[in-house]
Formats: structure tokens, C-alpha cells, sequence
């Protein structure tokens, strides 16, 4: 899958390129594009925002070098074509698996007050939030759903990673131990060292369903 990304702040990506979905796209599994809406703009200057209409703080992006950016990396519309913000509808994992079956995404980063809305209108095809807080641009938000999104393609994770996590089946995921057996005095659970795998399975559930009721009893109402 391809995932591009147009913003006025391209050098805010690095950390893709690091662990996981570093790997992957080195792998080929995954593509990710940035590309600088001021490399798109035809004022003489590069501009590429302006002063709000009726007044108020701030800028706001202007219209053309969006246009222009997102038809060039997407000219036949088949691409997924969605702007961070606020507004937006609220990420979640079945969001999430939802994206990872597009071929190409285009996500489009807001910075100062917001872009123009005819070029949303004219050229996006929704908008999406990662939460109820205001950032100070769309890039960690678009990084959000880049790293969301690319745990679902296909050799991203290790085999089974994905099926016993949080959300997967709604609720929150059983606690995790590692060696040593004993650290500080503290042992780990004796049933993950007994060997029997259905109790082990049963002790997990459990515990999924007590983290859940203590924290996040509106999980068990859906
Ligand atoms: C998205 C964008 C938060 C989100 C953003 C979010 C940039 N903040 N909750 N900031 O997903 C006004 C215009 C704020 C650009 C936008």
C-alpha cells in the first residue's frame, strides 16, 4: 500500500524512517510519500498562505498549491483523499483496518488556522481526528494514522501479533511478563509458567475483562 503525505513541513516525518514502519517500507511493504505543498505553488514567491477573509488571527492556506500537490500525486482520483483535524470524524482500530484495505491514501496536513475550505471541499474526500485536542499542525496526527495503518499490511508485525491485542476483540489486553521469573522479590503469575495453554488462555481472558470493567467499562457496553 502507498501512503502520501502533503505538507509544508516535510522534514517533520524523520521518525518514519525509523523501527517498524522503517522496516517496512525498506522491505517494500509499504510505501510512504512526502510531499512539500510549497514545491506546488505558482506564486512567484512560493507562498502558500494568506490572510482569512472577514479578518481574525493568524493564516490560512491557500487554495492552489493544495489543488495542485494533490492532483499531482493522485491525478485520477483513486486514491483515499483525507485532511487531519479537529472537526474530523474520531480514529479507531476498526477505522484503522478500514484504511488498510485502500491502496493509496493521500493525507493532507493543516497548518496555522486551516486550509481553504473550497479545496477541501473540491479535493478531500473526509476529514479524520485522532482526539479531542487541538495540535499545532496536522503531522503528528497524519503520523498517527501512517503508524496505525501500517501495522495491518500484510509481514509489517510478526505472525499473531495482531490477533490477541487491545481492541482486536473490544477489549483492553491482559498484562505482559518477561524474564526473570523473580525481579525485586515480584514473581510472575505462576500460571504462565505452568506449561498448560488452555489455563493460560482462560487466566488472559480474565484479566482483559478486569483491566476493561476498571478502565474503560464503555468498551463492554458496544
Ligand atoms: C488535527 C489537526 C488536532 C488534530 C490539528 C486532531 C492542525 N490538531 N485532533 N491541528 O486530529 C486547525 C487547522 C488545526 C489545522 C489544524
Amino acid at each position: 500500500m502507498k501512503i502520501t503525505i502533503l505538507t509544508l513541513f516535510p522534514e517533520m516525518f524523520a521518525p518514519l524512517k525509523e523501527s517498524i514502519i522503517g522496516r517496512a517500507v525498506n522491505g517494500g511493504k509499504l510505501e510512504i510519500e512526502i510531499v512539500n505543498i510549497r514545491d506546488y505553488s505558482t506564486d512567484k514567491h512560493k507562498k502558500c498562505d494568506d490572510y482569512p477573509f472577514g479578518g481574525g488571527a493568524g493564516m490560512v492556506m491557500m487554495p492552489q498549491p493544495v489543488g495542485s500537490a494533490v492532483e499531482a500525486v493522485d491525478p485520477d482520483h483513486k486514491a483515499l483523499r483525507i485532511y487531519t483535524s479537529p472537526k474530523g470524524e474520531r480514529l479507531t482500530q476498526q477505522k484503522v483496518l478500514a484504511l488498510a484495505q485502500r491502496e493509496h491514501i493521500v493525507i493532507l496536513c493543516g497548518h496555522y488556522e486551516g486550509v481553504d475550505q473550497r479545496a477541501l471541499d473540491m479535493y478531500f474526500d473526509g476529514e479524520i481526528s485522532i482526539g479531542d485536542y487541538v495540535l499545532t499542525g496536522g503531522e503528528l496526527p497524519a503520523m498517527v494514522i501512517c503508524d496505525s495503518v501500517a501495522r495491518y499490511v500484510d509481514g509489517v508485525l510478526a505472525a499473531g501479533s495482531l490477533v490477541d491485542e487491545s481492541f482486536s476483540d473490544g477489549l483492553l489486553e491482559y498484562p505482559q511478563y518477561t524474564r526473570p521469573a523473580v525481579y525485586n522479590g515480584v514473581s510472575v503469575p505462576d500460571v504462565l509458567l505452568s506449561g498448560n495453554h488452555a489455563e493460560i488462555d482462560k487466566w488472559r481472558r480474565e484479566q482483559s475483562e478486569k483491566i476493561t470493567r476498571e478502565r474503560r467499562p464503555d468498551l463492554l457496553k458496544k
